[in-house]
């Protein structure tokens, strides 16, 4: 592996639950992606598999008392933030017993008590509530770090400059994790945007910024670990370029005309899975069983969050107007 590696602490315990982590977001998407050809999810669905070492390695410097915001992308932050999988799978299902009461959808998923300030549909749409949260933890003298992940596709909003400049000038608490995986649906970056690395455009708004090799799980996890703790001392926000790639297409509705099927297979080869596997293996810290031995819960642990979200009722269509406004949100 690559990178900070230094920062992280490797022990065999720790290595099991990357790996743990990253096979968890990779299977239940991968049964998500079947259970929506069975029309047991409908709408929107948007897979992460190929992206699991950002949300697996950055989760790992977060505390939980801080906060995360995601996009629409976001079973696999759920996840690894430690949402229970039987809840985000009823969401996906839009039943009552899901994360968000089956409101939300894939793309809301939301769970206030591990503060997983939610999925969110509008491109850039988290970047101003991650500034605004982290703003009101300054005010109160709260000691939290927001963490707010977002596509490179965010760049071309105003919203992304707004943040990054307020966050910057009033030195708020903001971790801004940029997943860059080269396509804002069927737009390649090099034809948006005169500058395709983005930690240099961050960097111009006078925030400390890198570039770290999102496949590459313990890189991931040391840069984020740097990142936060220069948060955590009051240093201002930090910014986070993870160089990434989506295996499979934006949502399930893409024929992925944009770009050749050679150039993903040859990103598979850095498929981040079996990339952290084979080298815990070669440095002795996980063992082949390891991985049979993950598979095997993770399967008995998505088998019993598919039964929870079958088992969960719909919304009574009388209920449906229901915390519509804000005085009938229960606390
Ligand atoms: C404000 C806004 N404009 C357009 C869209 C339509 N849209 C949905 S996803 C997407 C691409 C975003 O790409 P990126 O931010 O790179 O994230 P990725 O999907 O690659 O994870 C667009 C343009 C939207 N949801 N919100």
């Amino acid at each position: 592996m690559t990178g900070t590696d230094e920062k992280v602490h490797l022990t065999r315990e720790h290595c099991l639950d990357l790996l743990r982590q990253m096979v968890r977001i990779r299977r239940f998407e991968e049964k998500c992606a079947e259970l929506y050809s069975g029309q047991k999810i409908r709408g929107f669905l948007h897979l992460y598999i190929g992206e699991e070492a950002v949300a697996a390695g950055t989760m790992q410097a977060l505390k939980p008392d801080d906060a995360v915001v995601a996009t629409y992308r976001e079973h696999g932050h759920a996840l690894a933030r430690g949402l229970a999988m039987g809840p985000v799978m009823a969401e996906m299902y839009g039943k009552v017993n899901g994360a968000s009461r089956g409101r939300g959808g894939s793309m809301h998923i939301f769970d206030r008590g591990k503060r997983f300030l939610g999925g969110n549909a509008i491109v850039g749409g988290g970047l101003p509530l991650a500034v605004g949260l982290a703003l009101a933890d300054k005010m109160q003298g709260r000691d939290r770090v927001t963490a707010c992940f977002f596509g490179e596709g965010a760049v071309a909003e105003g919203e992304f400059h707004e943040s990054l400049n307020l966050a910057a000038l009033w030195k708020l608490p903001v971790l801004f994790l940029c997943e860059n995986n080269l396509y804002a649906m069927g737009t390649a970056l090099d034809r948006s945007e005169s500058q395709t690395d983005i930690h240099l455009k961050a960097a111009s708004y006078n925030l400390p910024s890198r570039q770290v090799d999102g496949m590459d799980v313990v890189a991931v996890e040391g840069a984020a670990r740097e990142a936060a703790a220069s948060v955590r001392r009051g240093a201002g926000p930090f910014f986070l370029e993870f160089r990434t790639y989506r295996f499979r297409a934006h949502s399930m509705f893409d024929a992925q005309l944009y770009r050749e099927k050679e150039e993903v297979e040859q990103w598979k080869e850095n498929d981040p899975i079996p990339r952290f596997a084979d080298w815990a293996q070669q440095a002795d810290l996980l063992h082949p069983a390891d991985k049979e031995a993950i598979e095997a819960s993770v399967q008995a642990e998505l088998a019993e969050a598919v039964a929870f979200a079958e088992a969960g009722a719909w919304e009574p269509v009388e209920d449906l107007q229901k915390f519509v406004t804000m005085d009938e949100v229960p606390a």
